[in-house]
């Protein structure tokens, strides 16, 4: 597939992806989640990457869904388009490796769904982060609405998403909506840094820390625990095998 929108880029085991329709400020149309549906599915079958960096060119990372797009849709149309964002946007959390968002400018409604479904965020002093729906008449439909009170809590996300105010870089890392802030020029150094110090991780350890943490959280406490014990077996053996002796014999483990 040729993209128009994405711009994927590999350095090494770090995958790159910048979503670029400037002139839109990004926002998410379909062209955008066909894509995007095509680019997750390419990474699930490169065993080569081990981090995801998604980042957006110009002064936004993402705008939000395509208003222009959205506006004439009817009720049906319009929760089929929830659909498909939810599920290409839930794609992400079952990559086999961590997604970091790299909030270069504004993350409005959709922006913010697709930061929020990353595995982490770190965001430039300048980014902007809001569910602005409600000014449109409108609620969230890439899950908004679940994944802010699992991130913030729920008076924090009820606030943001009721009154649809913009917040800054410092009052999103109060809110523990993002881990870091960084400055504009640092962004995507910082990104690379911290995507480059995961993929030099136990790929398997890393795989299987996110999908269980991922998953615990959805159950309730004892299956969660259950299902970490189920999984810590995994690695031995093999990569975990190789980790224990690199460390008992003093050198650097070889994935
Ligand atoms: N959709 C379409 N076009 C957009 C969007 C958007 N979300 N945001 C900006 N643009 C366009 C503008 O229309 C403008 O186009 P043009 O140059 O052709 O007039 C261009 O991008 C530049 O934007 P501005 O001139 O407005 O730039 P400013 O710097 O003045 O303002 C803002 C920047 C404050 C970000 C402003 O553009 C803005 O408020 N944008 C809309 C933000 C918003 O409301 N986002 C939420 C959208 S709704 C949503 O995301 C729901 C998600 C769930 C959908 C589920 C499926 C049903």
């Amino acid at each position: 597939m040729d993209y128009t929108i994405l711009k994927p880029s590999a350095d090494g085991a770090v995958m790159v992806l910048t979503i670029s329709r400037p002139s839109a400020l990004n926002a998410l149309n379909t062209r955008f989640f066909e894509e995007m549906d095509h680019f997750i599915s390419s990474l699930s079958d490169n065993p080569d990457i081990r981090a995801l960096v998604i980042t957006g060119e110009g002064k936004a990372f993402v705008a939000g869904a395509d208003i222009a797009e959205m506006v004439n849709k009817l009720p049906g149309e319009a929760r089929l388009f929830s659909a498909t964002g939810q599920r290409i946007f839930n794609r992400l959390g079952d990559l086999p490796f961590p997604v970091i968002a790299a909030i270069n400018g504004f993350a409005l409604g959709g922006g913010m769904e697709l930061a929020m479904a990353c595995d982490f965020r770190i965001a430039s002093a300048n980014a902007r982060f809001g569910q602005p729906e409600v000014n449109l008449g409108l609620i969230p439909g890439y899950a908004g609405t679940q994944r802010l009170p699992r991130l913030t809590n729920l008076a924090d996300a009820l606030y943001l998403l009721t009154t649809g105010e913009i917040i800054d870089a410092e009052t999103a890392l109060r809110m523990r909506l993002v881990q870091k802030v960084t400055q504009p020029e640092e962004l995507l150094a910082e990104a690379r840094k911290l995507a480059s110090i995961i993929a030099s991780k136990g790929p398997m350890a890393v795989k299987l820390v996110k999908e269980v943490t991922r998953k615990g959280l959805e159950m309730n406490y004892p299956d969660g625990e259950k299902l970490e014990q189920n999984h810590f077996g995994d690695p031995f053996g093999n990569e975990g095998k190789e980790g224990m002796t690199a460390f008992l014999e003093k050198r650097k483990p070889n994935w």
